[in-house]
């Protein structure tokens, strides 16, 4: 779902989300809860009337990496990015992170230090300037504060 209106000047937010988060709403619910991906986005745009939201999933790193580079180059005033398992293993989502000057906010709905050890470990996190972990979706929603407020 693609939500910015035609012509927009106002600071778009870009919001990745990455494997297995298109099953948010029925994949472990006792870890994830009940809120599907459309119920995340419609809460930002809800709590963020006046923001232009550009919403993106997908279970593919390179595609991940190719909506950070297209971050840049539409200048979003910044990045909520939810790196799925990615988030423990990618090198190359790190590096697509740190190729790019657009702040990015990493979000996990989980709290992934209560988890099991291989969670414990965030590979991109560095790259990014900063980490909002365990709040559940409304992870997003502060990711989206923080960005705004830097932004302005
Ligand atoms: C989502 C995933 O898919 C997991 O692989 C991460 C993260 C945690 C979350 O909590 O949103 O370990």
């Amino acid at each position: 779902m693609d939500t910015i209106p035609l012509g927009s000047t106002k600071p778009q937010i870009w919001v990745l989300n990455g494997p297995n988060l298109n099953r948010l709403g029925h994949r472990e619910p006792e870890i994830y809860g009940r809120a599907t991906l459309e119920d995340v986005e419609a809460m930002l745009g809800k709590q963020f009337p006046e923001t232009p939201f550009h919403f993106f999933q997908s279970n593919h790193e390179g595609e991940l990496i190719d909506a950070l580079h297209e971050a840049q180059a539409v200048e979003a005033a910044g990045v909520v990015f939810n790196p799925g398992s990615f988030a423990h293993t990618s090198i190359a989502l790190r590096d697509a992170v740190a190729s790019i000057s657009v702040p990015v906010v990493e979000v996990h709905i989980s709290n992934v230090y209560a988890r099991e050890d291989f969670r414990h470990t965030l590979v991109i996190a560095p790259a990014g300037d900063g980490v909002i972990t365990g709040l559940g979706i409304q992870g997003y929603a502060l990711a989206v504060e923080a960005l705004l407020r830097r932004h302005a």
